[in-house]
């Protein structure tokens, strides 16, 4: 088969071309290893009823007791969460439940721009001397040995609530429990689940034990469903089996979501709630909680569930502030590092001592998507070390990468697709060696962009549309659809949006009139000229704003015919 060489720099090889629906249907699901009826029902039709029982997690029954005690005996408990929306979906949705079942409950978010990840001994020390007696982390602690015992020799007892992977030698063995599918021996099914899974199954669990009667219990746990479904999705956690049913109810849940400020974010930022898929959550809801630990205060994003509503207007105006700035410091630094691409290195370091470490994760994701090498982009933090964000396109393993040369770090960890690290600022060197050693030696052939098929432009309409929602959601393990057509011709080329990033591509194929979205399309915008007839890959979601549906395709690549 042909390949073809896209503007992006990229490639695809012409899959295979369709112009009736039900074939376009089989190909999809032959994709996605949907062959039998069985599956393919199961994965269209995801049944609540399918949800693995919280019981089956290692430490959930130790971790549950604990908890039960403190309520009754009124101890005083902390949740001690994480920063990024998995981290703050995970913290509102134990705190709100302990509250709703009786407990003395607070919370506490180390700084992401001063603390960075995990439980830190000055705050363990302010939080013993507010007389607590538990602490339960989220999201965090599974690697945080010392600090546990730490928070143990203060008097405070600890249960671990997390999904990151742990580290050999790093076992929490003071905390009373330890609740981690990706722990050794936990036999529970779902490896996969984010933080806020994990404390949706402990929810659950206390429910369960608290309350007599099936109707209680469903009266109690779907608003948490709708923060599990916003951390999964965020969090980049595989869309399979459990995190596909916590999705897919959360994301409905959402358009009639119990949580106030969120409603109001929903009316003024999504033209209402009645259309909110996981584009809602990856471009409306996220940036915005993010946004409050990235420029501000994560109290900002927290308190907009759990604080009054009287305040949520406030709130609300305050992260799209913070977002605003968010925006605007990125795109700055993005340019910046820009200029320290090296062609063609396995894998690329960036640095500048004025970023905001805040946004250091939002420029390492960008370039590693570009350029489709692992990326550090690194700053000197507040109290002069170096800290950095890592992140790594499909088919390498940052987390690996940075295992490789640990002992550079004062800090570290991670998944596969990101990291990150902290350590002693004349490290730099060292360490942008040691990793472009390290990648080099995994240097993967670049991917193809894998288009499921080339189609004709009728079959773009809203049965296409409503099958493709039933796939859906998309992310991680599930890849959004991406579609082919060739010979389109280019009518118009307009550049949109405030910042004048995004470009609306005009033109006609087949006799059918269409228009494309290209968003942050610098890359394609000088190669794009009125009367070419170019091939496209694209994707098909619907858009409603106001009230009015519409078919959005989005450009995913751009090459010659
Ligand atoms: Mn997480």
């Amino acid at each position: 088969m042909k390949k073809q060489q896209s503007f992006l720099k990229k490639t695809w090889t012409a899959g295979p071309e369709i112009a009736e629906l039900d074939k376009l249907q089989e190909v999809l699901l032959h994709n996605r290893a949907l062959t039998d009826t069985e599956k393919i029902q199961s994965f269209l039709h995801p049944s609540l009823a399918g949800l693995h029982s919280p019981w089956e997690m290692k430490g959930m029954k130790k971790g549950v007791e604990r908890i039960l005690s403190a309520i009754t005996n009124q101890e005083r408990i902390v949740v001690f969460g994480d920063f990024d929306v998995d981290g703050v979906t995970s913290t509102v949705i134990l705190v709100s439940g302990l509250k709703e079942l009786g407990a003395k409950v607070s919370y506490r978010i180390p700084s992401r721009a001063t603390d960075s990840h995990g439980m830190k001994k000055h705050i363990l020390d302010e939080i013993a001397e507010q007389d607590v007696k538990l602490i339960i982390t989220c999201d965090c602690g599974m690697n945080d040995r010392e600090e546990v015992m730490h928070a143990s020799a203060l008097g405070m007892d600890v249960v671990i609530t997390d999904h990151h992977e742990p580290k050999p030698n790093e076992f929490p063995k003071k905390a009373v429990a330890v609740i981690n599918p990706r722990q050794k021996d936990c036999t529970y099914p779902d490896k996969d689940l984010a933080g806020a899974g994990v404390a949706f199954k402990l929810i659950s669990a206390l429910a369960e034990q608290s309350f007599d009667d099936i109707e209680s219990i469903m009266s109690f746990l779907p608003k948490y469903l709708e923060l599990a479904a916003i951390g999964s999705i965020a969090d980049c956690v595989s869309l399979q089996r459990e995190n596909r049913t916590i999705a897919k109810f959360g994301l409905e849940k959402l358009k009639t979501t119990h949580w106030d400020g969120l409603r109001m974010l929903l009316e003024e930022n999504n033209g209402g709630l009645e259309h909110i898929d996981e584009q809602t959550i990856g471009f409306v809801v996220a940036p915005r909680i993010n946004a409050s630990s990235r420029i501000g205060d994560v109290y900002w994003a927290v308190q907009l569930f759990l604080g009054n509503e009287d305040k949520h207007l406030e709130r609300i105006q305050t992260l799209d502030t913070f977002n605003q700035q968010r925006k605007e410091l990125t795109q700055k630094s993005l340019e910046e590092s820009q200029e320290q691409v090296k062609p063609d290195a396995p894998f690329q370091l960036f640095f500048h001592e004025k970023w905001e470490p805040g946004i250091l994760g939002l420029v390492a994701s960008r370039q590693s998507e570009d350029l489709q090498v692992p990326v550090a982009a690194c700053t000197i933090r507040e109290d002069g070390a170096l800290t950095a964000s890592c992140r790594a396109p499909e088919g390498y393993s940052m987390i690996d990468g940075l295992s490789s040369c640990e002992e550079l770090f004062a800090q570290y960890g991670g998944h596969r697709g990101a990291a990150g690290f902290v350590t002693d600022k004349e490290k730099r060197e060292a360490i942008h060696s040691a990793l472009e050693k390290h990648f080099a030696s995994c240097k993967q052939e670049k991917k193809d962009t894998p288009v499921e098929a080339f189609i004709s432009p009728e079959l773009i309409d809203a049965d296409l549309t409503e099958f493709l929602h039933y796939l859906s959601p998309f992310g991680a393990g599930n890849q959004e659809p991406i579609f082919g057509l060739h010979n389109f011709k280019i009518t118009d080329v307009q550049t949109i949006g405030k910042e004048r990033n995004h470009l609306k591509l005009i033109g006609t194929c087949e006799g059918a009139e269409l228009d494309f979205m290209a968003f942050f399309a610098d890359g394609l915008r000088d190669q794009l000229h009125i009367g070419d007839a170019v091939e496209v890959l694209f994707t098909i979601s619907e858009n409603v704003w106001k009230g009015e549906k519409r078919i959005q395709l989005r450009i995913k690549d751009v090459g010659k015919s």
